[in-house]
């Protein structure tokens, strides 16, 4: 096997014998099979498309469903792997017969006969020979791997968005394509951010349409003494179902990691059951898990392959999977029945506390802009100096650490804007405010980053700013899996500069293609605590 594709990759140069994340060489041959195989898939709709033949909406779900399952800590279930590389096989076969094969890649053409570990092997990273356009295929890869995990939440509300499926498709069939430079992969690559903001911004819509505006919130850490349902993962969708059918039961609700900004919507607010959050980032999850001693459903990465302390409890749906835990699917019309869930948590001791108080959250974009005066008013008077966004993924990796010693040692006259699990290593610590307005202002998941480009762009038109990169804002962002490179792509595709990015910068960036991220996008790493107050405040 090699994966290089998140930021704990073996050596912070690739997993070759298993993954640090858990996962098998048999798993990851299959993930390589049927990211392949999609490939070939998007090569046949892209030329029905040119075509101008229609594609049916099963096909477009096919391709977002495949990449989103061989995200980082999505699906470990080699059954449900195969199962889909069956199927897509299949339907290539079927598109096939609608082309004349003139210029089909053997991606398109392979009938899925020969020895797949041998296919795998033959397929991989790996097979690309030159290291920069290797890299660029991958960079690009990755980026629409996040897209597909952000299309598959707004595909949930029977909605998409605009030209996403096309591109996605278009793009992925070109990282088949041995005739394009490297020039035209980078070109490529920054157009995948455009399509990031616009996926992005669809599912903003989608979840405020359903839900609501986000506001601010309190949300309760403690816990309560009645049987519960952890539920964790990035679907809110899921979790409405979840709620519904919970309601009434007296079996409570609790979110976990990226879970956790569904408090602040108000659709689920008027839920007496959905109780608080328990725990922290996905990566703590061995530990929570366990003392939870109820139910867990995970409806999106991030899975630790679970201990058989609670192996049990653990349910998946969506993208998730892991043999032996059952997988809860939807019928045609997307409903799911949790009634498993409730049934299993009525046998099951209530959580163990884990911690008391509150946390508050709720910035996103719309929440913000209410207050803008007071924060336009906070720049204007200097009470607040600078903005640090500091979003994306938290991890195991020790080196973390650094983003919770750097938000402690911030000058108090800045204020942290934060989106995705990355919130865990300082949301916690007591870091107070600025005439009323907290020092860190929590946007809600991954995804919501989005909600920190419009403030970004909304603080700039209130300026009267030309430059984005004028307005006091530096960019602090930790990394781990493909939506944080989706969501990289996209920041860059709106002309933010200077990100930093950490721990590590990304093992699948060749030297060639980070020296261009450097020199036209100032992109850089991260150095010590000390080093980067200076950098950004000296
Ligand atoms: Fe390694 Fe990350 Fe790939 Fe898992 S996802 S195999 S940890 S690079
Ligand atoms: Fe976290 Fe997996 Fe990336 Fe959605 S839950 S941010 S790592």
């Amino acid at each position: 096997m090699f994966c290089y594709q998140c930021q704990e990759t073996a050596g912070c140069t690739g997993c070759t014998r298993a993954g640090v994340c858990g996962k098998s060489a048999r798993t990851a041959a299959l993930q390589d099979l049927l990211v392949y195989v999609t490939r070939g898939l998007c090569q046949l709709t892209t030329a029905l498309r040119n075509q101008g033949e229609a594609i049916i909406p099963e096909d477009d779900r096919l391709v977002t469903e495949n990449l989103f399952v061989t995200i980082t800590n999505a699906n470990f279930d080699d059954d449900a792997l195969q199962a889909r590389i069956r199927a897509t096989l299949e339907r290539n076969a079927a598109l096939r017969s609608r082309l004349d094969g003139a210029g089909l890649s053997a991606a398109a053409r392979w009938d899925g006969s020969g020895d797949w570990d041998d296919k795998a092997q033959a397929v991989g990273v790996l097979s690309t020979a030159d290291e920069d356009i290797r890299s660029l295929r991958e960079l690009i890869t990755y980026g629409l791997k996040g897209m597909a995990a952000y299309n598959h939440h707004v595909n949930a509300y029977g909605k998409s968005a605009s030209g996403v499926d096309a591109f996605l498709q278009a793009a992925l069939a070109k990282t088949l394509d041995d005739s394009l430079t490297a020039e035209e992969l980078t070109a490529l690559a920054l157009e995948t951010g455009k399509y990031g903001v616009d996926v992005m911004a669809a599912l903003d819509e989608a979840n405020t349409s359903a839900y609501g505006h986000p506001e601010v919130t309190r949300v309760n850490l403690g816990v309560r003494d009645n049987p519960a349902i952890l539920v964790s993962g990035h679907d809110l969708h899921d979790l409405e179902q979840l709620l519904e059918q919970t309601v009434g039961t007296g079996v409570d609700v609790y979110t976990h990691g990226e879970m956790l900004p569904a408090h602040y919507y108000p659709a689920f607010q008027k839920y007496p059951n959905f109780v608080g959050n328990y725990g922290n980032a996905w990566w703590q999850q061995k530990e929570e898990f366990e003392a939870f001693r109820g139910p867990i459903l995970l409806t999106t990465n991030c899975l630790v392959p679970p201990k058989d302390s609670y192996k049990n409890r653990l349910y998946t749906t969506g993208a998730v999977g892991f043999p032996g835990c059952p997988h809860i699917g939807a019928d045609r019309q997307g409903h799911k029945d949790f009634s498993a869930l409730i049934t299993h948590a009525r046998r099951c001791p209530s959580p163990i506390e884990l911690e008391q108080g509150t946390l508050v959250g709720g910035f996103a974009h719309n929440q913000v802009l209410a207050l803008a005066d007071q924060v336009v008013e906070a720049v204007k008077s200097g009470a607040i100096r600078k903005f640090v966004v500091m979003a994306g993924c938290d991890g195991r990796a020790k080196s973390r650490d650094y983003y919770t010693e750097f938000a402690k040692a911030l000058p108090q006259d800045t204020v942290i804007l934060t989106a995705g699990c990355a919130k865990y290593k300082y949301n916690k610590l007591e870091l107070s405010d600025i005439n009323g307005i907290p020092r860190v202002l929590d946007a809600g998941q991954c995804n919501d980053s989005y909600s920190l480009a419009v403030i970004a762009l909304k603080l700039q038109e209130i300026f009267g700013l030309d430059d984005i990169n004028d307005l006091p804002i530096v960019y602090n962002i930790a990394w781990y899996e493909q939506k944080a490179v989706i969501v990289l792509l996209a920041l860059l595709h709106l002309g933010v500069k200077n990100i930093h990015l950490g721990p590590t910068l990304p093992a699948f960036l060749s030297p060639n293609v980070a020296k261009v991220l450097t020199d036209t996008f100032g992109i850089a790493g991260i150095g010590t605590v000390e080093e980067d107050l200076n950098r950004f405040f000296g």
